[in-house]
């Protein structure tokens, strides 16, 4: 069988559903898997998707991103979500996350991986890290991104606005399903809110998802927009 390069979305603490995920696909030691980050906060297991993590590949997510921001803050200076991720998680956790890329290219397969997205106009090793960690409903050449629901009229979903060369998997904006377009491939279906969890297969570009075992996080409080893809990911909920 020819060795494959799995991408998993955004974990977040859901390490039975990663297992479960990787017992679907069947993966051995030949297939490179990668964990498209967000493997912490709101759900049940942090460390464990760490360390599941530790043993493949990972690029950083903007979760990772914040705990490393405030790493030296006081845990009951924390909210109180990452503050029990933070307990989690021993120094040599966050030593690795602290060496995790923003960007994994996959020439091999006219591919990258990010967590959020990337601006059109500029090469992948010049997207800025808050494009790469955050991107979602943007007007170039502005910078600045927008929650989808919090858009104003007229900015449109980055996957909008990119036509490669590269065909860019992304997990962070959770979709009500996966999203294979030419250049743009969305693979965060929201597992911690109860949904799925999904990875896109290479060199086919399969998508495979597992259920959620149950809603970890909910659907309040998580500030999570959800969307209809149809012409294209809307930026309105
Ligand atoms: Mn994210």
């Amino acid at each position: 069988m020819t060795a494959r390069t799995i991408v998993v979305g955004d974990l977040h603490g859901c390490h039975e559903e990663a297992l479960d995920l990787l017992d679907r696909l069947a993966v051995t030691s030949s297939d490179r898997v990668i964990f498209a980050g967000d493997l912490v906060d709101r759900g049940p297991k942090p460390r464990e998707c760490v360390e599941l993590a530790m043993r493949h590949e990972a690029i950083l997510g903007n979760h990772e991103e914040k705990h490393l921001q405030q790493r030296r803050r006081a845990p009951e200076r924390l909210s109180p979500d990452h503050a029990r991720t933070r307990a989690a998680l021993d120094e040599r956790h966050l030593d690795w996350l602290a060496g995790l890329p923003l960007l994994l290219r996959l020439p091999e397969h006219g591919a990258a991986v990010v967590h959020a997205g990337v601006l059109p106009g500029r090469a992948l090793e010049e997207q800025l890290p808050h494009t790469l960690l955050h991107a979602q409903c943007v007007s170039p050449p502005a910078t600045k991104s927008h929650w989808p629901s919090k858009a104003p009229p007229g900015w449109r979903f980055w996957t909008q606005h990119w036509r490669g060369p590269e065909r860019v998997i992304f997990g962070h904006t959770v979709l009500d399903r996966p999203l294979l377009g030419a250049h743009a491939v969305g693979i965060d279906t929201g597992c911690v809110h109860g949904r799925a969890l999904t990875a896109v297969v290479l060199p086919g570009w399969e998508l495979v998802s597992v259920p959620a075992r149950r809603d970890w996080w909910g659907p309040k409080g998580g500030g999570v927009a959800r969307y209809e893809v149809q012409d294209g990911v809307s930026c309105f909920s």
